[in-house]
């Protein structure tokens, strides 16, 4: 089997892409690990930025979208209580839209026109500098697919980063001593907006999928387990660590989904390895608590999909040439806030009472400075690309 580009993984960032080379005449397989209906059961991410938004209708897949997607104007943070709303659309002039990553991933699935391969064993990645060919093992059989260019959209466990020999590549990281448990509950939402609230027994995360369905998340410490988390438990403790009138004000019902994601801060650098390149998750990892890490990974790979456009259509390289550095420049600005958003709402042990009185001061500042809204606001909606 023979194509032009070999993408890896069916997540967001692989499914964009082989769509935007689908409607670009460009010939490309998708090969998923896992089944369709496995990638569409994890519930991720529930916020995009205009630019994402703009990349979905580029795509035209963004019908559902338009009809179902819940525009938001602004976001509420809560330290210990006290309330801090920051007006998008008054600071900056622009919203984000909540629609769930299944949703995204469900559209994108139902537009594919290309090959995907699902449910592919021992996926491996050969002569990335030479002739590169991935190589999968279905029911006992091992197949192989020459290509021109191989994208890794394999998330952080694929076996794309992996395939790179160590010293070609340089990677930062930092984790964190706690994770964030989900739920998901067919429930009104608490509020219209999304509210982020620091509290001394940890962070909380107020979020939603449409008007009837919502997602709620407490920090927990990274070795805790999902099994120790009765429903009514993790409703008692997110009561806890909202505002009275919020807690007052939330419905509860039994769980749909559960889980535990660890939080994480990590980017590999460069992008590229002859003809092997790296895009969303699979080159880097954002805390969730600024909502980028589904954005990262669909301005990475609209980044990558003009560049091979150029490369076929105009037989220049000058776009794979700059891939690298111009996901990159990005990647890091969305590492920075999603650090800070992280820094300023968490419980860390290690810092202390003094931690704790600089975050108070930062939530204080924010509350008096327009300036500093006006920076967070322009960051939450996405700088430009
Ligand atoms: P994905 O979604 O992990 O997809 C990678 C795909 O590759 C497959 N795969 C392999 N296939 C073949 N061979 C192998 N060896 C393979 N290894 C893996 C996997 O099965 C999978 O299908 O990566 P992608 O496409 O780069 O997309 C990234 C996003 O999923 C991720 O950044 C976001 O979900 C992060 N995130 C959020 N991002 C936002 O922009 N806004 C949010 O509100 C937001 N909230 C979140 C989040 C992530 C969370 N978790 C669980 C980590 C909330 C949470 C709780
Ligand atoms: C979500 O709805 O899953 C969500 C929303 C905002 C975040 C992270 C996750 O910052």
């Amino acid at each position: 089997m023979r194509t032009q580009v070999a993408i890896i993984g069916a997540g967001p960032a692989g499914l964009m892409l082989g769509r935007l080379l689908d409607l670009a005449g460009i010939d490309n397989v998708i090969i998923e690990r896992k089944s369709a209906d496995y990638v569409l059961g994890r519930i991720r991410a529930g916020v995009l930025e205009q630019g994402s938004v703009d990349l979905m209708e580029r795509a035209q897949v963004a019908g559902r979208l338009r009809a179902e997607g819940l525009i938001h104007h602004g976001t509420d943070l809560s330290f210990d209580g006290d309330r801090l709303r920051i007006d998008f659309t008054g600071l900056v002039g622009k919203h984000v839209t909540v629609y769930g990553q299944t949703e995204v991933t469900r559209d994108l699935m139902e537009a594919r026109q290309g090959n995907t391969i699902y449910e592919a064993g021992n996926v491996a990645i050969h002569d990335f500098d030479g002739n590169p060919a991935v190589s999968w093992e279905r029911d006992g059989v091992t197949h192989r697919l020459d290509c021109d260019y191989i994208a890794g959209c394999d998330g952080y466990h694929g076996v794309s980063r992996a395939s790179v020999p160590q010293e070609a590549l340089t990677t930062f990281e930092r984790t964190y001593p706690f994770g964030w448990l989900g739920i998901l509950v067919d429930k009104p939402p608490v509020a219209h907006e999304l509210i982020y609230a620091h509290h001394e027994r940890g962070f909380a995360l107020c979020s939603q999928r449409s008007n009837t369905r919502s997602r709620y998340y407490v920090q927990v410490p990274t070795d805790e387990k999902v099994e120790n988390w009765s429903d009514d438990r993790f409703w008692d403790e997110l009561r806890l660590r909202l505002n009275p009138e919020t807690a007052e004000a939330l419905q509860t019902g039994p769980s749909i989904e559960k889980s535990i994601a660890p939080l994480r801060s990590f980017v590999a650098e460069p992008l590229r390895f002859g003809k092997l390149f790296l895009a969303g998750d699979a080159a880097h990892i954002v805390p969730p608590t600024g909502a980028k890490g589904l954005n990262l990974a669909m301005s990475d790979v609209a980044i990558l999909a003009d560049a091979m456009i150029e490369l076929y259509a105009e037989k220049s390289a000058a776009g794979i040439d700059n891939y690298s550095q111009r996901a990159l420049a990005r990647i890091w600005k969305a590492e920075r806030f999603s650090w800070w958003m992280t820094s300023l709402l968490h419980t860390f042990p290690e810092t202390g009472r003094f931690g704790r009185r600089i975050q108070r001061a930062e939530f204080d500042y924010l509350s008096g400075s327009h300036a500093a809204q006006q920076v967070l606001a322009e960051n939450y909606v996405g700088l430009p690309a």
